[in-house]
């Protein structure tokens, strides 16, 4: 259920006075993440993003909550200047759930992934988050052992995430595993087929359709009356086909961006960035258009879970 009251005045994670207001109303809250914008999208697009994706979750009927830390504060809700520190600012931090203890101890700012924002909306009282795909277990896990912290802190935090399903840099069916392993719930919204990110289809099935925001909050409801480990809720929703990256172009130009990657030794944190921006070029900009397209998609149904959710409260 929506939280009945405004969480109480933490001096680590401050909600923005709308989010906290439309907390304490039960009223619908969608949390966005900010390393996309500063690490995933280039510049100046990325500022321009992160205005229209809040505009989408207000127009699907909830508040929308962009998180980042500032200046060691965690912040739940930015104002115009905060969205533009993250979009602009040099040198910006990516923070993962474990960095976020030293960011505030050293009073650093940085912009949050899907694991540091997952935790950081659960504890402020969010319920549903959007972003565009999720991190997961990278090709070459058997050397590097590189998988994502977010499914481990989904694995343990309760909150609602409408992705395009995990990132198609990664070890799709490997990742899947993982989410299975982890006792993540999945949901393909819509479809029957996990969603492949710039693509319509990753090709796996997915064992659960649903057809509507309110069967997303039903499961919600079932989670919390069920209780037991607080996990998450994927609700997997594809970029429609007529705005996917055209299959193989992106093969072609991914298979390029992973070679590079190898040469180049790019490896942790910097690898998700690197292999995106290079889709973004090797691609004449089409997959930027096919990941925006997808997380248009997941902010406006992540704004009609959101209202499902508070409605049936
Ligand atoms: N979705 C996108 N673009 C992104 C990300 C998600 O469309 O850049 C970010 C998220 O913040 C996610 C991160 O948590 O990529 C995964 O990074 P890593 O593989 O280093 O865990
Ligand atoms: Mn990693």
């Amino acid at each position: 259920m929506p939280t009945p009251s405004a969480p109480a005045a933490h001096p680590l994670i401050r909600p923005s006075q709308e989010v906290a207001e439309a907390l304490a109303a039960g009223a619908p809250v969608v949390a966005l993440e900010s390393t996309i914008i500063s690490h995933g999208l280039p510049q100046p697009r990325n500022l321009e993003v992160a205005i229209e994706l809040e505009d989408i979750v207000r127009e699907a009927g909830a508040v929308p909550a962009t998180i980042a830390v500032l200046d060691g504060v965690a912040r739940v809700g930015l104002d115009p200047a905060g969205l533009k520190r993250i979009a602009t600012e040099g040198g910006l931090r990516k923070l993962g759930q474990r960095d976020l203890p030293v960011a505030a101890a050293l009073g650093a700012s940085g912009a949050t992934t899907v694991s540091a924002t997952s935790f950081l909306a659960a504890r402020a009282g969010i319920r549903v988050f959007a972003t565009g795909g999720l991190g997961g277990v990278h090709r070459g896990w058997t050397q590097d052992q590189d998988e994502s912290a977010d499914l481990d802190t989904l694995s343990r935090t309760r909150i609602t995430v409408v992705c395009a399903g995990v990132k198609s840099i990664l070890d799709v069916p490997a990742t899947l595993q993982r989410l299975e392993t982890r006792g993540i719930t999945v949901t393909g919204f819509r479809t029957g087929e996990f969603p492949g990110f710039y693509l319509h289809t990753s090709g796996a099935p997915v064992d659960w359709r649903i057809e509507t925001p309110e069967e997303a909050a039903a499961i919600m409801r079932a989670q919390d009356r069920l209780g037991g480990a607080e996990s998450a809720l994927i609700v997997a929703n594809p970029v429609p086909v007529d705005r996917q990256l055209d299959p193989e172009l992106h093969d072609r130009v991914l298979a390029e961006a992973l070679a590079a990657a190898e040469r180049e030794g790019v490896t942790g944190q910097a690898i998700t960035p690197f292999l995106l921006d290079f889709l973004v070029r090797g691609t004449g900009g089409a997959s930027l258009e096919a990941n925006l397209a997808a997380v248009r998609g997941n902010a406006r149904l992540a704004g009609r879970i959101a209202a499902a959710w508070s409605a049936a409260a």
